[in-house]
């Protein structure tokens, strides 16, 4: 079995980040270790969040793991609390990374236009330097544009998103995917480039009309699981971006109508058995 280390924060209420990735790489048949950057009471959208910040046990515990020889097929890294963590986790891909691992980041910061709370824009320029590192980063147009130093725009077309991604690869990724890149009314997906061969891959999916908290998490935790399944690229990103609208369009049907995550507990099963149908025929 592939086993995956994901470095990033526990919200304990909320349903993003460890939260997500644990239940949902598991359910996808890889083992999954985590390692929390902080642990918070819930996530950064609710007001007057607790934080333990968790920047002095990670040194401690990955030494640990080294000391016993533990070893990783991918390092998936998610929402990191600080500059230090940054430098600790770049750190840890030197100790654990091999000619086999899969360096995954998806540099959470931003959203919409706007950073998280947390964070500013001295911080997407860290966050632009740990992606250097990576084989597949995954930002969201609002990240790509802080890391980039592009203008954030809600209308726009395709020369916008190439222009985009072609100084994404210039922060060295080997593979570059844009998040919910819309190439016409009524559609967004992955825009992607293969920084080694100049290729570009799109993948595109009705718009679900809402947002929910999480959605980028559950879209990454899906697509290094697939990943990890032995999917291809397109395949993984594909599955990806269906199943994380799919969940989007059950959540909406929720009486409750839970603004603060999605309801991705409802829709596993239909991830498990699609992951199954794209393993046999490929
Ligand atoms: O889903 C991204 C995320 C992860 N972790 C924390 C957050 C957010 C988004 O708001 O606040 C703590």
């Amino acid at each position: 079995m592939k086993k995956v280390l994901t470095i990033q924060d526990i919200s304990c209420f909320g349903k993003c980040s460890v939260t997500i990735a644990l239940p949902v790489i598991s359910a996808m048949g890889v083992e999954t270790v985590i390692l929390p950057t902080a642990v918070l009471s819930t996530h950064t959208m609710f007001k007057n969040f607790t934080v333990k910040d968790l920047t002095d046990q990670l040194m401690p515990i990955v030494n640990h793991w080294k000391e016993e020889g533990i070893t990783f097929d991918a390092i998936y890294t998610g929402y990191l609390g600080s500059a230090e963590e940054i430098e600790i986790t770049k750190k840890i891909f030197e100790m654990f990374k091999t000619d086999d691992t899969l360096i995954f980041i998806d540099p959470v910061m931003a959203d919409n236009g706007k950073m998280y709370p947390a964070f500013d824009e001295s911080y997407a320029k860290l966050n632009a330097g740990l992606c250097g590192a990576a084989d597949i980063i995954v930002p969201n147009l609002t990240e790509a544009c802080f890391m980039t130093d592009t203008e954030y725009k809600e209308e726009y077309d395709e020369a916008y998103i190439k222009e985009i991604l072609d100084k994404l690869a210039k922060l060295g990724s080997k593979i570059v995917v844009l998040t919910g890149a819309s190439l016409s009314e009524g559609r967004t997906g992955v825009y992607g480039l293969d920084t080694r061969t100049g290729e570009y891959f799109v993948y595109q999916n009705d718009r679900v009309d809402a947002a929910y908290h999480g959605t980028g998490d559950l879209f990454s935790s899906v697509a290094v699981g697939a990943l990890m399944r032995g999917l291809s690229m397109e395949k993984a990103f594909a599955l990806a971006a269906d199943y994380t609208a799919d969940t989007i369009r059950v959540t909406m049907t929720n009486p409750e109508k839970p603004w603060y995550g999605v309801d991705f507990e409802s829709t596993i099963p239909q991830l498990v058995s699609r992951l199954s149908v794209d393993l046999s025929l490929s």
